[in-house]
């Protein structure tokens, strides 16, 4: 740190310069995100509650009343009538309190959690952090996890089993209501990572689209993350986490004797009250029906794209179920990199040598037309190149 401090005007004008060296959302590069540009009510409210610190809610009774409110809006959508949870710091935190929750109740000696090989890269921390075994299940053809498989991970040390609704990769919706059936015949805790899709798929079946149930709804469901810093279009860090009512809370339950509350149930201690305060204003405004209508531009998005990519002769890793779109290329890595290069951010994922598009709210129509233009006259130049 320097001695002397630098004027204000001085300071932000660097910042601003900086901050130009950013990929904004709005420019419509990023392909490649789970995070989007946040509601414009989003920053208001993010801005007035930036001081409120969660960790100590009993100084901030507001933030905490907000905190509640956007979980029961969150559990509203996930049919979570008795649930209780926490805005956290994202999915990862989200996703480590639920497994946290499923270990303490076992009380297994080496427990083991059962993921879906398409699980979200978390639960690999996750499981260091709580010596838990990962066990992975493998997929069917559409990349959804084998309901058949996962019974037989089974054993005695099994402390959870997750399904992911909405995968990283390409958007799937695992089988949940076999998942849940199999949790319950064998007593065993479900987590539902609905990092991504917790946000998009009750919409989608509002909307009439055939989307399969995976919430509170199916009997086995413990414990859902929902991240308002995905589909719920907050500032990062928000993320959700819900369990299926209060009485999984006094398994991750610390006393916190000199604060004013008496317990913290959360991973991180002083946490931000702006995250909950942006939720809760996002949930207020839009409505159910704002999201539907954001849910519905973002799919209709997803089909126009995946009927042009087709269309330029490149074939579909799977039919989208969410909006996410992979394509195959013949050198999909080396295809992805000139993209890079003509300010196209997309994902290539190695496991299945595919590129990957999330369509967030921030991207619009024009800007999958500029990238279709772009990635065909790049295919056509390969094409070109590689003739004898
Ligand atoms: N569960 C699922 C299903 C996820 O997709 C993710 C993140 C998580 C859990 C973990 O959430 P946090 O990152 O909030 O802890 N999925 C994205 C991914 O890893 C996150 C992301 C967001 C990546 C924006 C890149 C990016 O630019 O791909």
């Amino acid at each position: 740190m320097r001695d002397k401090g630098r004027s204000r005007k001085a300071v932000l004008s660097e910042l601003k310069k900086i901050l130009a060296q950013n990929i904004a959302y709005e420019d419509g590069r990023i392909l490649c995100s789970m995070c989007t540009a946040p509601h414009s009510i989003a920053r208001t409210a993010h801005s007035w509650f930036l001081s409120a610190n969660l960790g100590d809610a009993g100084l901030f009774p507001g933030s905490l009343k907000l905190e509640k409110e956007a979980i029961q809006q969150l559990a509203a959508v996930l049919n979570g009538e008795n649930s209780v949870g926490f805005i956290v710091s994202g999915g990862t935190e989200a996703n480590l309190l639920a497994l946290w929750a499923a270990r303490e109740m076992a009380g297994a000696r080496n427990p083991e959690v059962i993921l879906p090989e398409s699980a979200h890269f978390s639960f690999k921390k996750i499981c260091r952090l709580l010596g838990l075994t990962p066990v992975y299940a493998g997929l069917d053809g559409a990349y959804r996890v084998k309901p058949s498989i996962v019974e037989r991970c089974i054993t005695r040390n099994t402390v959870a089993i997750v399904g992911t609704a909405g995968t990283t990769e390409l958007g799937m919706i695992d089988p949940i209501e076999k998942l849940s059936d199999i949790a319950v015949t064998h007593g065993v805790y479900l987590h539902v990572d609905a990092a991504f899709g917790g946000l998009v798929i009750p919409f989608l079946r509002e909307l009439g689209y055939a989307a399969e149930e995976f919430d509170f709804g199916l009997e086995g469901v413990k414990s859902i993350t929902v991240d308002p810093h995905k589909m719920g279009m907050t500032p990062i860090p928000a993320g959700g986490i819900l369990f299926r009512d209060s009485t999984f809370l006094e398994h991750i339950k610390t006393e916190t004797p000199y604060l004013t509350e008496e317990c913290q149930y959360t991973f991180a201690g002083t946490r931000s009250g702006a995250s909950a305060a942006a939720a809760w204003a996002v949930f207020e405004h839009l409505g159910r029906e704002g999201f539907r209508k954001n849910v519905r531009r973002c799919m209709l998005l997803t089909w126009f794209l995946s009927s042009q990519l087709e269309a330029l002769g490149f074939s579909l890793v799977a039919k989208p179920q969410l909006n996410i779109v992979a394509f195959k290329a013949a050198d999909a890595k080396q295809l992805c990199e000139k993209l890079r290069r003509q300010g196209w951010f997309a994902s290539y994922i190695p496991r299945l040598d595919c590129i990957r598009i999330v369509v967030m709210p921030h991207l619009k129509r024009r800007h999958a037309i500029e990238f279709l233009k772009d990635l065909s006259r790049i295919a056509q130049a390969d094409a070109e190149a590689s003739k004898p």
